[in-house]
């Protein structure tokens, strides 16, 4: 945590790795890293961190992804489970949490679609109806963004297919309540974890 707050981004994948190999469990290293991004994202907001240190704090958690990422993606390549269709929506770049709860989707069997950042509303109707997918996942980190998933929601009802997929919001700063209540997506989310048990319930028993 501490190297994230300090900005060692030459370091950090070494301090990653001997973590692991001390036996640390990835999804604690993974919670380490997060809380280090919020404290800098805290000092972001409070102005004592400039927005060049947002970014190298943002280097410095890609290359702790690269050490961490392929551990938590680990799969026995088994039947998929679902079909997961997965963004971060317009006007967001932000893809680090995208990244890693695709990741632990991946490990639980769901495919992934993955459309990458800055996606249209409209593009995650017409993908998800492309892949046949089970759940449309949109990541919305900025409080301007995160509006956008009832654009997602009301572009499926247009189209009168809402009742063929789920709808999960996820993001830092994402509050459940409000979400659920404004935007009409089905689950909404600020931890990866607890995204992979509401999806996997949803597609329990459900013959693909
Ligand atoms: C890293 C970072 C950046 C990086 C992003 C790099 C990248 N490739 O992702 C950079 C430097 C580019 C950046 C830019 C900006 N950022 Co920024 N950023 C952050 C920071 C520090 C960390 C975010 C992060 O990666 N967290 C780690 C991940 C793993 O956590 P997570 O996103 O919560 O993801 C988990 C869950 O939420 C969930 N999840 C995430 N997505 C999804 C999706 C689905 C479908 C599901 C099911 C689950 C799920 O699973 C993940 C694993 O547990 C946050 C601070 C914070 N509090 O987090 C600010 C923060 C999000 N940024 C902020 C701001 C303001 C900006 C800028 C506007 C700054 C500027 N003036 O330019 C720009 C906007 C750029 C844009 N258009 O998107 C604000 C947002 C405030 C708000 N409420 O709107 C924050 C909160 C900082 C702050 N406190 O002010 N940022």
């Amino acid at each position: 945590m501490n190297a994230v707050i300090d900005i060692r981004y030459d370091e950090i994948a070494g301090l990653v790795l001997s973590a692991l190999k001390a036996g640390s469990d990835p999804l604690d290293v993974l919670g380490e890293l997060r809380e280090g991004l919020r404290v800098v994202g805290e000092r972001y907001q409070e102005g004592e961190y400039f927005l060049s240190q947002l970014f190298l704090a943002a280097e410095t958690m890609k290359n702790a992804l690269e050490v961490l990422q392929p551990l938590l993606a680990a799969t026995d390549q088994g039947e998929s489970k679902g079909t997961i269709v997965i963004g971060s929506i317009e006007g967001d770049i932000h893809d680090f949490g995208k990244a890693i709860v695709s990741s632990l989707l991946t490990a639980e069997g769901f495919h992934i679609v993955d459309l990458g950042v800055d996606v249209p509303s409209v593009r995650f109707v017409e993908e998800a109806e492309k892949a046949n997918a089970d759940v449309i996942g949109i990541s919305a980190l900025l409080s301007t963004t995160q509006p956008q998933s009832r654009d997602v929601v009301q572009g499926l009802e247009r189209r009168g297919i809402r009742d063929r997929f789920r709808v999960i919001l996820g993001g830092t700063g994402v509050v459940p309540e409000y979400a659920l209540a404004q935007y009409g997506v089905d689950a909404a989310v600020n931890d990866g974890v607890e995204a992979v048990k509401i999806i996997s319930g949803w597609l329990e028993g459900e013959q693909r």
